[in-house]
Order: C-alpha cells, then sequence, then structure tokens
C-alpha cells in the first residue's frame, strides 16, 4: 500500500479509506456501504486484503456498492465490531478466531495450540467441510462468516528475557487475546497471562503493564512492536485463522446477485491476503532482528515439552466443545496431509 508510509506504532492517527483506497467510485452514486473495519494498521496484509475485497466489490457492481475500509481499530476492537455487525451497524469485520468464540465456541478448536503443522494443511481444513461447518454456525449470532483468511502462527515476544523452553514463561506477564484457551494455555505454560484487545496492547507494552505477547512476524514488526519488545521466540504455539465476517441484516437485505459478488470476493481477496501474508510473515523475521531484537530458537525438545505442557488444556476443551467436532478437525488434518 503505496500510501500508508511508515506509520507510527499504535496506528491511532491512521485515517479512514477514501485516501488509501485510492478507488474510482463515490459512495453518493452507490445505493450500498460496506464499512469494513480492522485492527489492524494500514501497513498489514490484512488491510491490503480488505483493499482488494473493496476493488472487486466495486468493480464486479460497478460501483453500486461501496467499500469503505478502516484500520488500526478506528472502528472498535474485534469484539465491539462483531457486536456491531450483530446490530448491523457495521457491515464487515475480519477478527481473528479467538475473540470469535465468545460467540461461537466451536470456534476455539482452530485455536487449539500446535494444531496446524502448516499453513497449506490449514487452508486446506479451514476450506473444507468442517471449515464451512463452523462458518454456518455464526448464522445463529446474526454474521454471516464467508472466508477464511490467515493472520498466521503466533510466536512470542517479551522485554524481560529470552524464552527458549518453558522455565522461561514463569511469571512473565503476557497480553493474550480475550479467549479463555489461550488465557489456560498460557497459565499451563507458566507465564501470568492478561486478555486485553489488540488496540490497547501498543500502550500495555510500552507503559510495563504487560512483559509481552505473541503475533505473527507480520503483525510485531509492522506495528512497531520492536520498539517496546527485546525478545522474539519462534514459538509457533498457535496458528490463527482471520474470518471474513459480514452483517447477516446486511447480507440478508442484498439482492442475491450481490450477495454473490460479496461472498465471492471474499474468498479472491482472501487468497491474494493470504499469499501477502506469507511472505509478510518469511520476511520480517529478519526485520526484526535487524532492528535489533534478539532472536531465540525453540528446539524441538522445548516445544515438545510446552505441547505436552498445554494438553491437559486441549483436552478440556475438547470436552466442551464436543469430541465429534474435534475428532473431525483431526481426521480433516490427516486428509489433509496425504
Ligand atoms: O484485525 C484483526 C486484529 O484486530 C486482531 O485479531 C489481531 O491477532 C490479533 C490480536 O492479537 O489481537
Amino acid at each position: 500500500n503505496e500510501n500508508a508510509g511508515e506509520e507510527e506504532n499504535g496506528g491511532n492517527e491512521a485515517d479512514a479509506d477514501g485516501e488509501d483506497g485510492g478507488g474510482e467510485y463515490a459512495q453518493e452514486d452507490a445505493s450500498h456501504t460496506i464499512r469494513g473495519g480492522i485492527g489492524l494498521n494500514s501497513d498489514h496484509p490484512q488491510y491490503q486484503g480488505l483493499l482488494e475485497f473493496k476493488e472487486i466489490v466495486e468493480s464486479e457492481t460497478d460501483g453500486d456498492i461501496f467499500v469503505e475500509t478502516y484500520h488500526s481499530g478506528q472502528l472498535g476492537d474485534d469484539r465491539s465490531m462483531m457486536e456491531a455487525l450483530q446490530l448491523g451497524s457495521q457491515e464487515v469485520t475480519i477478527p481473528s478466531t479467538a475473540p470469535i468464540a465468545n460467540f461461537v465456541n466451536e470456534f476455539s478448536v482452530f485455536d487449539f495450540p500446535f494444531l496446524f503443522p502448516d499453513s497449506e494443511t490449514a487452508d486446506q481444513v479451514l476450506d473444507g467441510e468442517v471449515g464451512q461447518e463452523l462458518l454456518d454456525m455464526l448464522d445463529d449470532q446474526n454474521m454471516v462468516g464467508l472466508a477464511y483468511w490467515e493472520n498466521g502462527f503466533r510466536d512470542l515476544t517479551n522485554s524481560e528475557r529470552e524464552v527458549a523452553s518453558m522455565e522461561d514463561f514463569d511469571g512473565l506477564t503476557i497480553r493474550t487475546m480475550e479467549n479463555d484457551l489461550h488465557l489456560d494455555a498460557f497459565r499451563e505454560l507458566g507465564a501470568n497471562p492478561t486478555p486485553m484487545a489488540f488496540t490497547e496492547l501498543f500502550t500495555a507494552m510500552q507503559q510495563g503493564t504487560v512483559d509481552g505477547q505473541e503475533n505473527p512476524y507480520a503483525t510485531i514488526y509492522l506495528e512497531g512492536f520492536y520498539e517496546v519488545q527485546d525478545y522474539v521466540s519462534d514459538t509457533h504455539h498457535i496458528y490463527s485463522p482471520f474470518v471474513f465476517l459480514v452483517s447477516k441484516q446486511f447480507y440478508d437485505g442484498l439482492p442475491e446477485d450481490y450477495q454473490q459478488i460479496v461472498s465471492d470476493a471474499a474468498v479472491e481477496a482472501g487468497e491474494f491476503q493470504r499469499e501477502a501474508n506469507r511472505e509478510a510473515n518469511d520476511q520480517y523475521l529478519q526485520d526484526l532482528q535487524d532492528e535489533g531484537m534478539t532472536f531465540t530458537e525453540i528446539s524441538d525438545e522445548a516445544r515438545q515439552e510446552m505441547q505436552d505442557a498445554v494438553q491437559p488444556v486441549i483436552d478440556e476443551y475438547s470436552g466442551e466443545i464436543g469430541q465429534d467436532l474435534v475428532d473431525r478437525v483431526y481426521q480433516a488434518i490427516e486428509d489433509a496431509q496425504q
């Protein structure tokens, strides 16, 4: 995104679309407006994906659906944007699955630690039957889930010490997303987890309210976390999908051909986003080190120890979610690797 430039860490001063989108269409000529908001800033591949969605939808409807894009939590955090979708006061948001689990708890299954071996396997499972089954559950919550995008494998950063193995987590205050499974997993690892909206994270690290956080490299770099964090470890502990969500009230009010355009665009922009995201996550570990962060590699042995420690949490949540669904997810992972 050429116009975004270097964004100040928190990204609070980021401005709403039009400027960024550089679209050819005007809102006053459109019959429908989609306000799409995300928590990450305008440098992130997630925002590039949202701009891609805008371009596809506007050109396919010849400007009759206008898309306004917002980033950096300009419309609120993940939870409040989902609530706005439910109320019909916002049309689109693209949260991680973790906060979605507060609305449909089955979504926690995709956040099981060490579940997906790689992104390609995740794609196949999420884009397959069981992924669709979960999207369908959003209907009851007045949201329509149109596609999975990618946030990516989450890695730990902190300002205290190198984290190479489990004992290094001891007592570290780690911000997690607002999700019980994430909290429980970090407790098992020995950390002191604090749930917090993404929009508050940078300040919390800057002021030392938390020692660390975990997010994919792209987010760590593009949000400027290296300014307030010294250590990064490739824990890769959880794979975070994004879900492209639409307000059901809005979607149901669209003519059928427009529904099709919107849902195809969410998938197509998602393919673009996943690719951009993978490139970003590959590139930014080096950039983080160039910015002065110390990188610590997690050995297979240490990762196995972490995996064993969080197994009770996986067992507990499997019970809550339903072992049958969980087994189908494991089966889909196995099938994807054939
Ligand atoms: O735009 C999505 C973000 O708001 C959020 O889901 C990012 O991974 C995230 C986090 O740590 O909150």
